[in-house]
C-alpha cells in the first residue's frame, strides 16, 4: 500500500518544526514507518537551493527566480525522496510544500496564481498531499516566536503586511479545500495545539 503524504503549513514560527516531531512520534508509536523532510530542501541539491533562497546577503532575487527555485528544489525532492518513499509504503511528513508557494509567492508576493498552478501540474503530476495541517496564529505571535530563535532569514525580514497576505492566502486554501486542509489553532499553548493535532491524525491511524 502506498504511504500517506502529510504536510505541515503555516506562517513564520507558528510551530511547524516542533509539531512535526510530535506527529512523527505519534505515527511511530503506531508502527508506521515515517520519513520526515522539508521544503525548500530534502535533498543535497534542494538544500543548496534553500540556502540561496534564505540568504539575505546576496544579490536581490527576482520574484520569478524565487518561484522557479522553489519548484526546482521541489522537482528534485519529489523525484529522489518523496515519490520513492510513498511507493515503498513509507509515510512522508513534510515541513511545507506547494501550499507555501501559493501562500508566499501567490499571496505574499502577489504573483499570478495561474503560473504557480501550471508549475504545480508540471512538477508534481498528480502528486498532492493526502492531508495538510495548517497551523494558524495571528502573525505577530509567529514572528515573535521566530525572532526568539536568533537571526532572521531573507523571508523573515519581510514587512508585517507580507505575512498578513500569507496568512490570508493560507486560510483561503483551507476554505477552498476543507477535506484536505485542516486548520489548527496554533496561538494556544503547545499542549493544546498537540491535542488538536492528535484528534486530526488519530482517524488515519485507525484506517
Ligand atoms: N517558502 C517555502 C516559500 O516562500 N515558498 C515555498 O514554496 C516554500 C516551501 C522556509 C521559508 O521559505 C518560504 C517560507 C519560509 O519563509 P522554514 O524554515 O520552513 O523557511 O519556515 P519558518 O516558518 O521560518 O520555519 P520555522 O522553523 O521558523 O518555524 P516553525 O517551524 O513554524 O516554528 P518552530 O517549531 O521552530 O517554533 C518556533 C518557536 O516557537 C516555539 C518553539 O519552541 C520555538 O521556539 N513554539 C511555541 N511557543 C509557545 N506556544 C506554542 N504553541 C509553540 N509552538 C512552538
Amino acid at each position: 500500500m502506498a504511504g500517506q503524504f502529510i504536510t505541515l503549513e503555516g506562517g513564520e514560527g507558528v510551530g511547524k518544526t516542533t509539531n512535526l516531531n510530535f506527529i512523527q512520534e505519534l505515527l511511530e508509536a503506531n508502527d508506521i514507518s515515517v520519513l520526515v523532510t522539508r521544503e525548500p530542501g530534502g535533498t543535497e541539491l534542494a538544500e543548496s537551493i534553500r540556502q540561496l533562497l534564505l540568504d539575505k546577503e546576496q544579490e536581490a532575487i527576482s520574484e520569478q527566480t524565487e518561484l522557479l527555485m522553489m519548484f526546482a528544489a521541489r522537482a528534485q525532492h519529489i523525484k529522489h525522496v518523496i515519490q520513492p518513499a510513498l511507493e515503498w509504503g513509507t509515510w512522508v511528513l513534510c515541513d511545507r510544500f506547494t501550499d507555501a508557494t501559493y501562500a508566499y509567492q501567490g499571496g505574499g508576493r502577489n504573483m499570478d496564481v495561474t503560473a504557480i498552478n501550471w508549475l504545480e501540474n508540471f512538477v508534481q503530476g498528480e502528486l498532492r498531499p493526502d492531508l495538510t495541517l495548517l497551523l494558524d496564529a495571528p502573525t505577530e505571535i509567529g514572528i515573535k516566536r521566530a525572532s526568539h530563535r536568533g537571526e532572521l532569514d531573507r523571508f523573515e525580514l519581510e514587512k508585517m503586511e507580507f505575512f498578513e497576505r500569507v496568512r490570508h492566502a493560507y486560510l483561503g486554501i483551507a476554505e477552498a479545500q476543507p477535506d484536505r486542509v485542516k486548520v489548527v489553532d496554533a496561538s494556544v499553548d503547545l499542549e493544546a495545539v498537540q491535542a488538536q493535532i492528535k484528534s486530526i491524525i488519530s482517524p488515519l491511524l485507525k484506517g
